[in-house]
């Protein structure tokens, strides 16, 4: 049953129980309704309503959403709550989401747990509430709030939903409080929906408009969420409930909101395989050799997940620049009130910097964070092995290097694995998981039990130079650098891509991590790149420039007094001379074909990359590009993508461009074989 109902003195106490998040289905959906029908018959006082397992609702079932819409529909429940003369009381634990706060809303009262969260997240689902919530909540809260809840589909904690006026009280045993509320009081308060929608404020609406247009651009839920709310202050309640309902069921079927939810189940997916269930080793202490960016990065994610944790450093130098890094991450996340003094004080408590490699003898893990370099990590990983104890896990934060090379040397290679972080590490959600060739499921275990602690998103990697993200990101700005170098520049590769739906191009992302990093990869592998591969020099012209991005003051952009963007001629003539030097006859490339470049350019190399089991999944890279790279989350992930436009289509434009250059755009034998098989990339597995 996954609506209970018992009454007692008269009070109907009815309980949503649809493990693990009581997610709303038609099961639950009918049961809502027969718990109104019965509570009416009993003719009872009230009704409370809450949830079993510690969650009061976590919305609609996303499960349900490809299938047609199955009678009794979430609003004629609701409705049938908010109209009925027994007036229900929503006892609040835990998260009251979407559908769940839909619930909560048609409620005469609302009464939440200290730690409760309450939210509409639609959007984050490509949808918007679809049960009332674009009327019910600025009847409660009012415009500003509504506006900003429901388009941002952030939640809010008890005392923020009290002070909006969202739910009433704030109690410790919000069941035992709904049982304690006054009859009369409770007589008193009408139904939600007789409640007067607030007045229509325009200035709100096109500041909301044009706050969406800079913050999300492309993406359709929030704006329509937006135009239905102002829409539904103009319209009798129900016929607002109409309306929002038809938009509703218009985007769910939509290709955003398939995306999205692609990317929310993909995301829980994200689970260490069954095999290595029960294999992890708890970590209670770590070290992390080196205390740069991405090491004080690290150590910040481990202390804030209660790990205690030491910085190793080669000396003095050293330790005070670990001790500047992770200064400046606990500042800024004082600054954003992320964090109090306390925590600060406490996460600091947790933190030790040394020489002393002796100090790791203790800890379950250790990650080496030092510069890329295979003999400096071989080095460390050799003196690591030598003080930890035997069963103790070894990990490589390295981005692109050989972890097998790194690991042979050692005296147990099968304890050693990549935990490949991104930059901001305490912030970037995903976490490449980078299994070696001996590396045993213990330690692969251990890596994705970190990364659950660390909020992170596990997914597992193969070895090949880059792993998935970065080999698709070398391919990616190598498109990049083709299309510059024959006819483009790199602002209108940046705006194309912008287009697209990245938050920023490649040139501008390239900047702000610097073009020395690339420059080290592409030196490093210069002895083993393919001599009939093309290749193009302008970036390594920018470095002989000192162009090195940002933190040179200019890039492939100049930052005049460390501020905007201004393009740079000097970079765009760089392309005209090598493309002059080289015999070749520049093309003016519009941003749709820009843009098809550098997405199939990508989506061939991660055919490759699966095709040689590099990665387990297309879900798999979906995840790597959205929450490492920025990929538009709203397109689902690049193979998602892929899947959308057709393997066949595809496989036709890779030919089409292999006529120009027959080794950068080899159409993977992956794709190939999807096209011919009528597969799409999601369905088909490699043949390995
Ligand atoms: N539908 C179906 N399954 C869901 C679900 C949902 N809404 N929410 C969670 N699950 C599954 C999830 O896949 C996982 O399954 C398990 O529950 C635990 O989730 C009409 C249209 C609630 C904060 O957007 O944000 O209501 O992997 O691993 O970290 O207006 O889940 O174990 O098989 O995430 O503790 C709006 C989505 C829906 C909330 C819990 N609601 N969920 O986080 O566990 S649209 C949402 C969450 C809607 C109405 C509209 C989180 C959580 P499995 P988990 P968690």
């Amino acid at each position: 049953m996954q609506v209970t109902m018992r009454s007692e003195n008269h009070i109907g106490y009815v309980t949503l129980s649809n493990p693990p998040v009581n997610a709303i289905g038609q099961v639950l959906r009918m049961g809502l309704l027969e718990a109104v029908r019965w509570a009416e018959r009993g003719r009872l006082d009230r009704v409370i309503v809450s949830g079993a397992g510690g969650v009061f609702a976590a919305g609609a079932d996303a499960k349900e959403f490809d299938a047609a819409p199955q009678e009794p529909h979430l609003p004629e429940v609701l409705n049938a709550i908010d109209e009925s003369f027994v007036p229900w009381i929503a006892a609040i634990e835990g998260v009251a989401l979407g559908g769940g706060a839909e619930i909560a809303m048609a409620c005469r009262m609302r009464i939440m747990a200290p730690g409760a969260r309450i939210g509409l997240p639609e959007v984050t689902l490509g949808v918007i509430p679809g049960a009332g919530g674009t009327a019910r909540l600025p009847r409660l809260v009012g415009l500003q709030k509504a506006v900003e809840m429901i388009t941002t589909g952030k939640p809010i904690g008890a005392q923020e939903a009290c002070s909006a006026g969202l739910v009433h009280t704030v109690e410790d045993d919000p069941i035992e409080a709904a049982f304690l509320v006054n009859s009369e009081a409770l007589g008193c308060i009408v139904p939600t929906w007789e409640y007067h929608a607030p007045a229509h404020d325009a200035d709100l609406f096109r500041m909301a408009r044009e706050n969406l247009q800079a913050k999300m651009p492309g993406q359709e839920a929030p704006v329509r969420a937006l135009a239905v709310i102002e829409a539904g202050l103009a319209l009798p309640f129900h016929a607002a409930l109409a309306h929002e309902r038809q938009v509703f069921l218009e985007l769910k079927t939509g290709s955003q909101s398939k995306a999205l939810r692609h990317l929310f189940f993909a995301q829980r997916a994200a689970k260490a395989p069954a095999h290595l269930k029960g294999a992890a080793l708890e970590v209670q202490h770590a070290v992390v050799v080196g205390g740069g960016t991405m090491g004080a990065g690290i150590a910040y994610a481990l202390v804030s997940s209660g790990v205690q944790v030491t910085i190793l450093e080669a000396d003095a130098d050293g330790l005070k620049r670990a001790e500047d890094n992770i200064g400046k991450i606990i500042a800024a996340s004082l600054s954003r009130g992320m964090i109090d003094a306390a925590r600060a004080a406490d996460l600091r408590s947790r933190l030790t910097l040394s020489t002393e490699y002796s100090q790791a003898a203790t800890a379950q893990l250790a990650i080496e964070a030092a510069f890329e370099d295979m003999a400096v990590k071989q080095e460390i990983l050799g003196k690591l092995d030598a003080v930890l104890s035997a069963d103790a896990v070894l990990a490589t934060n390295t981005s692109y290097l050989d972890l097998n090379e790194m690991a042979a040397p050692l005296m147990d290679p099968t304890r050693v694995i990549g935990l490949h972080f991104f930059a901001p590490a305490h912030i970037m959600k995903l976490l490449e998981i980078v299994q070696g060739a001996q590396s045993s499921d213990r330690a692969m275990a251990t890596g994705y039990a970190l990364a659950k602690r660390l909020g992170k998103v596990p997914v597992r990697a193969g070895v090949c130079d880059g792993f998935i993200g970065n080999r698709i990101l070398a391919r990616y700005r190598e498109a990049a650098d083709t299309v510059f170098m024959d006819g483009s520049t790199p602002w209108e590769v940046d705006d194309a891509m912008v287009e697209f739906g990245y938050a920023m191009g490649p040139y501008e992302a390239q900047d702000l991590s610097g073009l020395d990093i690339a420059y080290a990869n592409r030196q490093r592998q210069a002895a083993t790149r393919d001599p009939n591969r093309r290749y193009v020099p302008i970036a390594d012209r920018m470095i002989e420039l000192g162009k090195l991005g940002r933190k040179t003051g200019a890039g492939w952009y100049r930052y005049p007094g460390g501020g905007g963007k201004v393009e740079d001629p000097i970079v765009a003539d760089l392309a005209i001379e090598e493309a002059h030097f080289s015999g070749i006859t520049r093309t003016d490339y519009s941003s749709q074909e820009i843009r098809q470049r550098l997405v199939l350019a990508m989506i061939n190399e991660a055919a490759d990359i699966l095709d040689a089991g590099i990665a387990q999944s297309a879900g798999d890279i979906d995840l790597v590009t959205v929450f490492g790279y920025g990929f538009p989350r709203w397109r689902g992930g690049l193979m998602h993508y892929a899947d959308s436009l057709g393997v066949e289509k595809i496989v036709a434009q890779l030919e089409i461009l292999a006529q120009e250059d027959t080794v950068a755009w080899k159409v993977s034998p992956f794709l190939r074989r999807c096209a011919d098989a009528g597969q799409s990339l999601a369905e088909a597995r490699p043949m390995r």
